[in-house]
């Protein structure tokens, strides 16, 4: 990105959301669109935003590097040991009995629009706005157009661009159409956004006596009739690969790898890392500057360094990655654990206006509660100010409530607190509901495992797996500088971020704030998930375009690892608190990535440190004296991370 490093032709560096292909952009002239994306955004927000994140990106792998090359042989044959014992165990939990689907539909908000309104189609189209575009029809795709780019970028890489608002009822119903289908071949399936499903496919197979390549053709042909609108498929053993495969013949195509061993490590063998959900553009810098790692079969023969430099956690996802594994077992339904409505509008100063939006948001919320017959007790209030920067602020309220008045004091309360300020957006989260099984009745009384969990950490085994989990949570507790007030406060000045969303676990329900990160989680609504030890693939999963869809029961779930933060209710990070509406599924993608390169920045500083112990000493004093300020922006950890070098 620095113009110093490329001479006369900065944009050839900068990458971001936008030059990151998409199916549909495999012709297109990338070095043309990064150069008018660079030119069109640069000096903005955005773009700077995008310097300060790579800055900190370039000095983690710089600090891996340093790290890597002072590894002695006898550290390396350590981890060599270590690598290999865990591929070995990685290789016995292998399933190969389980078929798995995974559904996409092919530009589906552009499609919808297209069927509603054919004199669009065969046109360059865009779903979304002149801020924001959600998706582009693939006529628009040859262009370089593509979802989460704003759409004055968009008209000027295709001039005839057509745009089209949302409307997501539409999409809604659709989606709907398209889970009837689904339920007919799997009625557990696992939907991940409006327009993506996981179906386990075995039992169908054997049932009807037919292969699952007929399946997928049968599936997408009654999908088609359905809806009029064409979707694409891949067929794995696993859910993480059947996800790749899905991407493979977009549009209105499939692909099947099939159960066989060989098979799938032929596949992994040249598959780029970043064909892998949870492998976003930061981790897929990191791997390759640092490691000279491009492909899944890399990772195979880089474990005892990978080892060295990173958790163990981070490690077994990049070694099950290069050993092709992936969810495999349906998971349990969840419940709901929040509920949410936000709005955004044109960044304004002025206090009635917003107090009126924040009345209006209330009213919403409430109404929303108490259709499902919800009180709540934790109310969050959102805001994105016009400047980007995303903040969010809590409050335990006395009494479990769902009145808009009730809801009203208290929000006004919490937007006060930010005033003055200038808000492009802003929303109400109610959670810790009344029905909620795990939620003391006496708010004031925490229960015995939210002590354990939140305090002084006493490991939390995973039953099921075995998996000691102390090493996670002692990377949250370096985290937890994050949260400030017991009803937590966060605040990331990250203003643009992507997504990859993630897995969800059925697991303990722990009896925590579910503001408080437990774990590095591919869980989804809920924080108080413990990790397991399988595999963390579907970080990719995407989980649902509206808040409301947990209701469906129908939600992603994968038994996989944990590695990165996760999508607490489908749109707040874990690990910051930032909100992120899982519709935006690159700029979700790239944030999970900023925090994985923090958290491999942490271990590598936690392994440094164990080497200094004096300064261990001073990053917990440091600690200990509390953050008395509201917030603190996510960039300052780093900072102080690299003090503690
Ligand atoms: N979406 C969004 N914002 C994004 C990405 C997607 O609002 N950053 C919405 C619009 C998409 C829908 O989600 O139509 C599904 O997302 P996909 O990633 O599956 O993209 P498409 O279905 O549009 O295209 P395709 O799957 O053919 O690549
Ligand atoms: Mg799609």
């Amino acid at each position: 990105m620095e113009a110093t490093s490329d001479g006369d032709r900065p944009w050839q560096s900068y990458h971001t959301v936008y030059t990151n292909a998409k199916a549909g952009m495999e012709g297109v002239d990338k070095e043309k669109v990064q150069k008018i994306i660079y030119e069109l955004s640069k000096g903005s927000k955005y773009f700077e935003n995008e310097k300060r994140k790579e800055a900190i990106i370039k000095q983690k792998i710089d600090n891996l590097r340093t790290h890597h090359a002072k590894l002695t042989e006898k550290e390396i044959s350590h981890f060599q040991m270590i690598a290999d014992n865990r591929i070995l165990e990685l290789e016995a939990s292998r399933d190969l009995s389980k078929i798995w689907l995974h559904i996409d539909m092919d530009a589906f908000y552009a499609a919808v629009e297209t069927l509603e309104n054919p004199s669009l189609k065969g046109k360059p189209l865009a779903v979304g706005s002149m801020s924001m575009i959600c998706t582009a029809s693939y006529e628009a795709r040859k262009y370089g157009v593509r979802a989460a780019m704003p759409g004055f970028i968009a008209r000027k890489l295709c001039p005839d661009l057509i745009f089209v608002p949302t409307n997501f009822e539409k999409y809604t119903y659709y989606s709907e159409l398209t889970r009837n289908v689904f339920s007919k071949y799997d009625p557990d399936f696992i939907a991940t956004s409006l327009d993506e499903a996981y179906l386990n496919i075995t039992d169908i197979c054997s049932q009807r006596g037919i292969g699952c390549e007929e399946v997928a053709v049968e599936l997408r042909n009654t999908i088609f009739q359905e809806t009029r609108l064409t979707c694409s498929v891949g067929v794995a053993p696993n859910r993480m690969l059947a996800k790749v495969c899905s991407d493979i013949n977009k549009p209105n195509g499939q692909f099947i790898l099939p159960n066989d061993y060989n098979a799938v490590m032929t596949f992994i063998s040249s598959l780029p890392i970043r064909k892998v959900g949870g492998i976003g553009k930061v981790t897929e810098q990191i791997l390759r500057d640092v490691l000279g790692i491009n492909t899944c079969a890399d990772i195979l023969h880089k474990g005892a360094v990978l080892y060295a430099l990173f958790h163990q956690c981070s490690t077994d996802f990049f070694l099950s990655v290069g050993l092709g594994l992936g969810g495999t077992d349906t998971p349990q339904q969840k419940m709901r654990k929040s509920i949410s409505n936000e709005k955004t509008f044109s960044a304004t100063n002025d206090e009635s206006i917003i107090f009126q939006k924040l009345a209006d948001i209330a009213e919403t919320l409430s109404k929303d509660m108490q259709k499902e017959c919800l009180l709540g007790r934790t109310l969050t209030l959102k805001l994105k100010t016009a400047s980007f920067e995303v903040r969010t602020r809590a409050t335990s309220l006395q009494k479990f409530v769902n009145s808009k008045e009730d809801i009203l004091i208290y929000a006004s309360k919490l937007l006060r607190a930010e005033l003055p300020i200038s808000a492009r957006l802003m929303g109400l989260r109610m959670s810790h509901f009344h029905d909620d099984k795990h939620s003391p009745l006496d708010p004031m009384q925490k229960t015995l495992t939210s002590f354990l969990t939140i305090g002084n950490v006493a490991p939390i085994a995973d039953k099921s797996t075995g998996f000691d989990t102390s090493d996670i949570q002692l990377m949250y507790n370096t985290k937890s500088d994050i949260s400030v007030d017991d009803e937590s406060t966060f605040l990331s000045d990250v203003s643009s971020f992507s997504y990859e969303s993630c897995d969800f676990l059925e697991t303990n329900q722990l009896s925590v704030p579910d503001y408080v990160a437990v774990s590095y989680g591919n869980g989804a609504e809920s924080l108080n998930e413990c990790p397991k030890t399988q595999n963390k693939f579907e970080s990719a999963e995407k989980i649902s375009d509206v808040s409301n869809l947990f209701d469906r029961k129908r939600v992603a779930a994968s038994s996989s690892q944990i590695l990165e933060p996760y999508w607490v209710d489908d749109y707040i990070c874990s690990a910051c608190g930032i909100e992120v509406p899982a519709s935006f599924t690159e700029e979700r993608r790239e944030h999970l990535d900023y925090h994985l390169a923090d958290m491999l920045q942490k271990e590598e500083c936690r392994s440094l440190l164990q080497s200094f112990p004096h300064k261990e000493s001073a990053r917990k004093k440091r600690k200990s004296s509390g953050n008395q300020g509201k917030y603190i922006p996510i960039d300052s950890f780093f900072v102080k991370e690299d003090k503690s070098l």
